[in-house]
């Protein structure tokens, strides 16, 4: 292994370069080769000035986030290295390139100068993981950048690009080309220059009357406490601090509220969520040298709305795409959407009108499926008709070449038939997108009985290629995902046969911090859509045979209310605004009364969010227990990215272990009593009583 710290030298320049893939981020270990470093060179006397590089792809992209699930911090303490910087003799040079973050802008902060590769990303992303800068950003940034433009950079913890950080003074040159040699110069240029006036901490900072009239804008506008605002409000805290304590006082404020906020939930379940994400990508126990297969153009066999959007997402990546549909009619619309969708984006900036243009022109639309027959993958998304696709997996194991990988977009049917009516199983999964494809991130990769361990790999790196966060499940009703939504739409089903009203529900659910309440949900995806997948999986034996199940949803298609698309739903529609509806509620006490159920008004908020989670957080025991999803945190994962749960609660798994599972089979028990359902709703998962014991 290499150095993870090594210090040679140009003439009179000394270079300290930093080496720990991949991201270079400041552990214990890091910190204390570097204090060695820096303190051999305070004596050397034939140095004129030090550049502070980092080795790879990036410089120290932050702390390793690991660490701060120690109770301490181990020593050396990040804030006694940028001390040791900081007094520095001849002038530290960050050499920056790759992604600048966290503790890593931090020690670019704490040097005299700091100079960039144009491509440099830089940032103070600790909110997102519910912490705040704790090594001296929340001080030093607006010391150098002013108090407006540093708040927002850590309020909000989005990047910004070296253009814009040698605009606002965040870095004092940019270069382009070779970086090494171009600060060598640059060190040469500032040798013997006055360090001592470049040291952050002496700096003055005032907050104007602006910046306060800013600061209380901006903590008014955050999110609470308790919904996933605390670290922002105590980032903006912090910062605030600079402009009223003194530096060693405001360093030591800031470093108890990163403390304080490190052990908050909000913080472990954003880190659990962090490590979840990327640990999701990985398949186990893959043969070391497995080969993946190329991937260079794609087939998609539907041009429906989920056939297009699958479409774009390849062609977003630079993926030629061949999107065939027998309806001459489906392909124009397809073209319609297709331009419209990239002239949007371009209207908006966020794509030039040429990358527009490319991307459109990489969609092939045909009637002709012999034109797949070429593709390396061909995804099926034709709507949920078993005998069509069984047809179209026939059809395209006998057209498509040989190696090509085949997937179905399916949400609910047994992806291994599809597999066997190909002929060649082994080439086949599932490629669960979600509506609309070409933005939402999730993918759920459905592994079938057959399927070669390199054709799942090489789906889950294609995924990464065109930015999915790509999840693997086994094959079973509603994957990973909707098989767990099923528990939870029910109880909401249940709940407005009681008496609870749609907006009492989704607000319920809102408040408890999902981006939107099943009702709104429903109305939003389409009635008809829901019930239609309720009939035919009652059909199939994969739901209960139980009349009261989910007979709410049915009940609306069967008087036309299909949901926002009608103007009615669960709720009537004001435009696209959601108001509750008599008629809708005397629909629900009209059944409650045909099915027996006696309606109350004691339900509770807590009752509405507890009787929605938990037989949802039951099924993911039961996915877990049954092999379904390799881990808790995949799960948790498909929650996130597919159906709006609260990043700052971590997943509902994460969740569970949060307020106790113990409780969650309590609470369980005692629904099991109160509802008086025997159909075995609320029967506890072995793996789950385990826990809770
Ligand atoms: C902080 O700095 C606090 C300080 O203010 C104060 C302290 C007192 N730690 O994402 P990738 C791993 S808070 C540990 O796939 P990419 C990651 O798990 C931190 N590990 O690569 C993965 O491991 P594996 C502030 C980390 O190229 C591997 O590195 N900084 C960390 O797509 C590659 O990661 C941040 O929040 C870390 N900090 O993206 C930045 N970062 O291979 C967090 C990454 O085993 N990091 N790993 O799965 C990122 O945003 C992205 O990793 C980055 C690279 C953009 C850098």
């Amino acid at each position: 292994m290499s150095e993870l710290v090594t210090c040679t030298k140009d003439g009179d320049v000394s270079i300290v370069t930093i080496n720990n893939p991949p991201i270079n981020a400041s552990s214990q270990a890091v910190r204390e080769k570097l204090k060695a470093a820096l303190a051999q060179l305070r004596n050397a006397a034939d140095i004129k000035a030090v550049m502070l590089c980092c080795a790879g792809r990036t410089f120290m992209a932050g702390a390793d986030i690991r660490e701060f699930d120690l109770p301490e911090i181990p020593a050396p303490d990040p804030n006694e290295i940028h001390a040791l910087l900081e007094s520095m003799q001849v002038p530290v040079v960050a050499v920056m390139h790759g992604t600048v973050l966290g503790g890593g802008l931090e020690l670019g902060l704490a040097c005299h100068y700091r100079v960039a590769l144009a491509s440099t990303e830089m940032g103070l992303p600790e909110v997102k993981l519910g912490i705040l800068p704790g090594g001296g950003g929340t001080q030093r940034l607006p010391r150098l950048v002013g108090f407006t433009k540093a708040l927002d950079m850590i309020v909000t913890g989005k990047s910004m690009s070296a253009a814009n950080a040698l605009d606002i003074g965040l870095v004092d040159a940019l270069f382009d080309g070779d970086l090494h040699a171009q600060t060598l110069e640059y060190c040469r240029s500032i040798a013997g220059s006055d360090c001592a006036s470049r040291v952050l901490g002496r700096l003055p900072v005032e907050l104007s009357a602006t910046d306060k009239l800013v600061l209380e804008e901006r903590v008014n506008k955050l999110p609470s406490t308790e919904k996933g605002g605390n670290a922002a409000r105590a980032a903006a805290k912090s910062t605030e601090k600079a402009g009223s304590l003194p530096f060693a006082e405001g360093l030591k404020y800031e470093r108890q509220a990163f403390i304080d906020c490190r052990n908050t939930n909000e913080s472990k379940a954003l880190r659990h969520v962090f490590f979840a994400e990327r640990e999701a990508a990985r398949i186990p126990n893959l043969p070391r040298d497995l080969g993946l297969r190329t991937i260079q153009s794609v087939g998609i066999v539907g041009a429906g709305t989920m056939g297009t959007g699958i479409a774009m997402s390849f062609a977003n990546a630079g993926f030629p795409v061949v999107l065939q549909d027998l309806s001459p009619q489906t392909l124009s619309r397809a073209d319609e959407i297709i331009d419209s969708t990239y002239q949007g984006s371009a209207a908006k900036n966020r794509i030039t009108p040429e990358q527009a243009q490319h991307r459109a022109g990489l969609i092939t639309t045909t009637e002709d499926d012999m034109q797949l027959s070429s593709c390396d993958l061909i995804i099926e998304a034709v709507f949920e008709n078993f005998d069509i696709k069984k047809a179209i997996f026939k059809r395209l194991g006998q057209i498509a070449k040989p190696g090509a990988i085949l997937a179905s977009n399916t949400s609910s049917l047994d992806v291994n038939v599809l597999a066997q009516c190909s002929g060649r199983a082994a080439d086949v999964l599932g490629m669960h997108f979600f509506s609309p494809a070409n933005i939402m991130r999730l993918l759920e990769v459905v592994r079938c009985d057959q399927t070669a361990p390199e054709v799942l790999a090489t789906i889950m790196h294609l995924a990464k290629r065109i930015g999915k966060v790509p999840v693997v499940s086994g094959v079973c009703f509603g994957f990973i995902g909707n098989r767990m939504l099923e528990g939870y739409l029910r109880e909401a089903e249940f709940l407005l046969l009681e008496g609870a009203t749609p907006g009492f529900i989704d607000k319920a659910l809102e408040d408890y911090g999902m981006a939107m309440g099943p009702c709104r949900m429903i109305d939003m995806a389409g009635v008809d859509v829901a019930s239609k997948v309720v009939l035919e999986q009652k059909k199939s034996g994969n739901l209960p045979d139980d009349d009261t199940y989910r007979v709410v949803v049915q009940k609306l298609h069967e008087q036309g209310r299909f949901g926002q698309k009608t103007s009615s739903g669960y709720y009537r529609y004001e435009g696209r605004t959601p108001v509750e509806d008599s008629e809708a509620l005397t629909l629900f006490s009209d059944l409650a009364q045909q099915h027996g159920i006696t309606q109350r008004t004691d339900i509770s908020a807590q009752e509405v969010v507890e009787r929605c989670l938990y037989p949802l957080i039951a099924e993911g025991y039961r996915i877990l227990e049954e092999g379904i999803a390799y881990r808790s945190g995949d799960i948790d994962t498909v929650w996130l990215h597919g159906y709006g749960f609260p990043a700052y609660r971590g997943g509902p798994m994460f969740y569970a272990t949060t307020i106790g599972e113990s409780n969650v089979v309590a609470s369980m028990q005692r629904y099991a009593k109160n509802t008086g359902n025997t159909s075995g709703y609320w029967s506890v998962p072995a793996s789950l009583s385990k826990g809770a014991n």
